[in-house]
């Protein structure tokens, strides 16, 4: 008996090999059943055995001349491709866009997209975070990428947006060195996926032109509960032309039809522990189900004269245009509705460009857009490796296309035939079309060459103030928090002033919550502004989540936490009303196997306790037996369970058997109309009813101090 056979005893792989070597018949091109593909080299070859390169002897060295080896692990070498340089992580699915029989843009855009009502353009949508990298976790608190391509009749549409409608910056120029500071910093290589580092509030205090954006991204928009409760923004005034050259300005938004939703910063903080998927898993979960997340498109339309007479420049991407002065309108919706087959090919390999506009759809002078227009190209090349990224099925078009470009790396599409030119006269090949062709709006422009920034764009607190004093009370809390959680981590002292002077440029209680929060000793001087005074605008309620809430559960969560014994009637009841509200529900249990219920039914654990923390769920029912409760007083995880789930204001279900767990988890006396008894059917019916608010705000004083 050789030594590798008394130290190697045969396994599974090996007895398959060996069944490969004697095949039926023989051949090697046949497994023993007969229809089993074989196994081949990316050269065709069949492969004899893939789990032992080839040796002298069976203890000797390995041999170069093994291509097959060699050919393997060179290909696994080269998996990688570069992560994006920002939005690295991200998560996409497949769906279609639908126009609205009721309305048509027809009149205001040529877009093919929006000539027939009803009718439906497929579409691939990746939603992403901004600073982290490709493996860092969902719940950073950071603006998401909304980037949606829309494979129209006349070519590729890409919308490259963001959850939030403004910028940090407004010249493309400044891009690298702000995205610099955002990411981790150079000589330590953290922290990753966080803005909460000196460099990044280094380069925000010296830029006030970014003071409206982080107002948004210190709000609970930056930490969204789901991409399926988030919306969508394509940021920059774009213009839609149509059949008679005509000009209209636009603004694109795309508002969730299951409404906002964010969560808790330290439920934010939890979760990325517990699951640092927690969006893709949600997104992934949904789609699987046929819960299909729907987003409605609404456009704000504006001409040359509302521009000239709006507060601000529509062209300075550090400004929204309110919904309650330019309500937006609905013409369509998004649905998605697949998942990618495979992650790679998908997902990482889609390049969005804003450049991609089909004719009917044109840019406007935002110095932000123009930058961009010559980022993505070149973004994608070094990306994805050459010119012929077109070529990759998730960045086809979906129309005929032609024309004669050639070669280049990885050229899948290659011209047949003799001529690969035009004009020619062999009368072969595609023309350019004067009808149907992309024409840009002939906008008449002139003046000096310069590197100045517009008098127009120097306001920069204005809107500020306007999204804080739109928020609810608890959202204003939440943005002071949020500042002062993120300048604690600065350890710079004249930079966290800094940022304060800027705060008292926008709202003093703001400025003195955060002052306070840090423990200034002396409030500073405001900071100096481009423009003086800050107008006093309308609040905005549009602005607002807690305002936009959707007032029903539908789409969220329930965890039910059981033990053995609990009663089978209410959680019947229980389980019920929720599919009935189109929510869904998981069951977390001491073991993952299940409990027995008190009828000696068994239900299985979606999650054992210690994997199914309450920061998971959107709302939690606490129905253990007297005997499980106890024995749940001692598990640490179990009265976190319930600490977190009230401290996080969520609405929690229980019976009389959880009260000793109240106890032990330290809210016992502190039980609100958030927390319900279900006893019967009525109960579980109130309780239903209460979840569809979410949150019970209400209660955040007497859970946080700050
Ligand atoms: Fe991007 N951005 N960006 N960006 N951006 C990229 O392109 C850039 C900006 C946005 O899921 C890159 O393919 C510049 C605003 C999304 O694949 C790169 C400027 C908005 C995605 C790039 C901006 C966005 C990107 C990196 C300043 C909201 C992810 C990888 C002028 C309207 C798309 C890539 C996806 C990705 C450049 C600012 C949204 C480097 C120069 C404003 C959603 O080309």
């Amino acid at each position: 008996m050789s030594k590798t056979n008394k130290s190697n005893p045969k396994n599974e792989a090996t007895i398959h090999d060996q069944k490969l070597r004697r095949g039926a018949g023989g051949e090697l091109h046949q497994d023993a059943a007969g229809d089993t593909p074989i196994l081949t080299t990316a050269q065709g070859g069949p492969i004899l055995d893939d789990q032992n390169s080839l040796k002298i002897g069976d203890r000797g060295p390995t041999l170069l001349e093994d291509f097959h080896f060699r050919e393997k692990i060179f290909h696994f070498d080269h998996e990688r491709i570069p992560e994006r340089v920002v939005h690295a992580r991200g998560y996409g699915a497949h769906g279609y866009f639908e126009t609205y029989d009721t309305l048509s843009l027809a009149e205001y855009s040529r877009a093919d997209i929006f000539q027939r009502p009803g009718e439906k353009t497929p579409a691939f949508v990746r939603f992403s975070t901004v600073a982290g990298n490709k493996g860092s976790f969902d719940l950073a608190r950071d603006v998401r990428g909304f980037a949606v391509k829309l494979y129209t009749q006349e070519g590729n549409w890409d919308l490259v947006g963001n959850n939030i409608p403004v910028f940090f910056i407004q010249d493309a120029i400044r891009f690298p060195d702000m995205v610099h500071a955002v990411k981790q910093e150079p000589d330590r290589g953290f922290p990753q996926a966080q803005s909460a580092h000196d460099n990044f509030w280094d380069f925000i205090s010296l830029t006030p032109e970014s003071m409206h954006m982080i107002m948004w991204v210190m709000s609970d928009r930056a930490i969204p509960r789901s991409f399926r409760f988030m919306e969508g923004f394509g940021v920059h005034t774009f213009r839609l032309v149509n059949t008679n050259d005509e000009s209209t300005f636009v603004k694109f938004h795309w508002k969730p039809k299951l409404g906002l939703q964010s969560v808790a910063w330290n439920e934010a903080v939890k979760i990325n522990g517990a699951d640092p998927d927690f969006h893709r898993r949600d997104l992934w979960d949904a789609i699987q189900s046929g819960a299909f997340p729907e987003w409605e498109l609404q456009v704000q339309l504006f001409d040359q004269d509302f521009a000239d007479a709006f507060d601000f420049d529509i062209l300075d991407a550090t400004k929204i245009i309110p919904e309650e002065i330019l309500p937006p309108i609905p013409v369509g919706r998004l649905v998605l509705d697949r998942m990618p087959d495979n992650f790679f090919a998908e997902t990482e390999q889609v390049a969005f460009m804003t450049q991609n506009v089909p004719p009917g759809i044109d840019f406007s002078n935002d110095p932000l857009l123009q930058g961009r227009n010559f980022s993505y190209l070149d973004t994608q090349i070094k990306r994805l490796g050459g010119p012929n990224f077109t070529h990759i099925p998730i960045n086809a078009p979906k129309c005929p296309f032609n024309n004669f470009q050639q070669d280049g790396h990885m050229a899948m599409r290659n011209p047949t035939g003799r001529v690969n030119y035009q004009p020619n006269s062999w009368g072969v090949g595609p023309r350019e079309s004067p009808e149907r062709g992309f024409r840009s709006f002939a906008d008449g422009e002139s003046g000096q060459k310069i590197r100045l920034r517009a008098e127009s764009f120097a306001d920069h607190y204005s809107q500020a103030r306007q999204f804080f004093i739109s928020q609810t009370l608890p959202e204003q809390k939440h943005i002071a928090a949020a500042l002062t959680f993120e300048l604690s981590k600065v350890k710079t002292p004249v930079i966290r002033e800094r940022v304060v002077s800027h705060l008292l440029n926008i709202d003093d209680s703001l400025a003195s919550k955060v002052a306070q929060g840090l423990g200034l000793e002396t409030m500073p001087q405001a900071a100096d502004a481009a423009i003086p005074t800050r107008q006093d605008l309308d609040p905005s309620p549009a602005l607002s989540i807690v305002e936009r809430g959707p007032r029903r559960f539908e789409g969220r969560k329930l965890g039910i936490l059981l033990t053995d014994g609990f009663d089978a009637a209410v959680v019947k009841e229980l389980q019920d009303a929720i599919v009935a509200e189109k929510a869904v529900f998981e069951i977390i249990t001491p073991v993952v196997g299940g409990v027995r219920g008190s009828d000696g039914t068994l239900i299985k654990g979606d999650q054992m306790i210690d994997g199914g923390p309450s920061v998971l769920y959107d709302a939690v029912a606490i129905l253990p037996s007297p005997e499980g409760a106890a024995a749940l007083v001692k598990e640490s995880t179990a009265r976190d369970f319930v600490a977190d789930a009230f401290a996080h204001c969520k609405f929690i279900g229980h019976n009389d058997a959880a009260l000793p767990l109240f106890e032990k988890a330290g809210i016992a006396g502190d039980l609100d109309e958030g927390v319900i008894l279900l006893s019967d059917g009525k109960d579980v019916a109130t309780f239903t009813a209460a979840l569809g608010k979410l949150r019970l705000w209400s209660r955040e004083p007497n859970v946080k101090m700050k």
